[in-house]
């Protein structure tokens, strides 16, 4: 009878100490996986809020470069002249447009920093030159009609 009773006693301590054992191992688990949960979490959130950041915003406000540029630059009423002499361009691409009211041929030319000869008209006809030009700086145009930029039918354009 006593060693039936004690055999009983045993088995229940037993019982009690396993559940116990496998109680804590089980919280202790528990408690690693919600570790890890967070710290995954966290790591996302981090990575999300740096590619938002390392977007660059918009360009400065400054004029494209490359963007098209036009100016009337006509040839004056009489004489050997542009009715305007003075242009003022950003660095780029850049249209010249000379329209000739006389009687005498003229053109629109320039040297620098490449060539570009326009055509030679007269009455109400247009010169055109475009040139791409990065380098800021003050570059002359001028009529290649023979001797008229030595007369003085020459012009600036202003690259700033
Ligand atoms: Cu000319």
């Amino acid at each position: 009878m006593l060693n039936r009773f004690g055999f009983r006693t045993l088995l229940l301590l037993m019982l009690v100490v396993l559940s116990l054992g496998l109680l804590a191992a089980g919280c202790g688990d528990d408690d690693d996986d919600d570790s890890n949960g967070s710290g995954d979490t966290t790591e996302a959130t981090t990575d999300a809020t740096t590619d938002a950041t390392t977007d660059d915003a918009e360009e400065p406000d400054e004029p494209a470069d490359g963007a098209a540029q036009s100016f009337d630059v006509p040839v004056a009423a009489e004489g050997l002249a542009f009715a305007v002499t003075e242009v003022t361009a950003s660095p780029g691409t850049i249209t010249l447009t000379s329209v000739n009211d006389q009687a005498v041929p003229h053109n629109i030319a320039i040297d620098e920093p490449t060539q570009q000869i326009g055509e030679i008209v007269q009455d109400g006809g247009t010169s055109t030159i475009t040139i791409t030009i990065d380098e800021p700086g003050e570059y002359e145009f001028y009529c290649s009609v023979p001797g008229h930029r030595e007369a003085g039918m020459v012009g600036k354009l202003i690259v700033q």
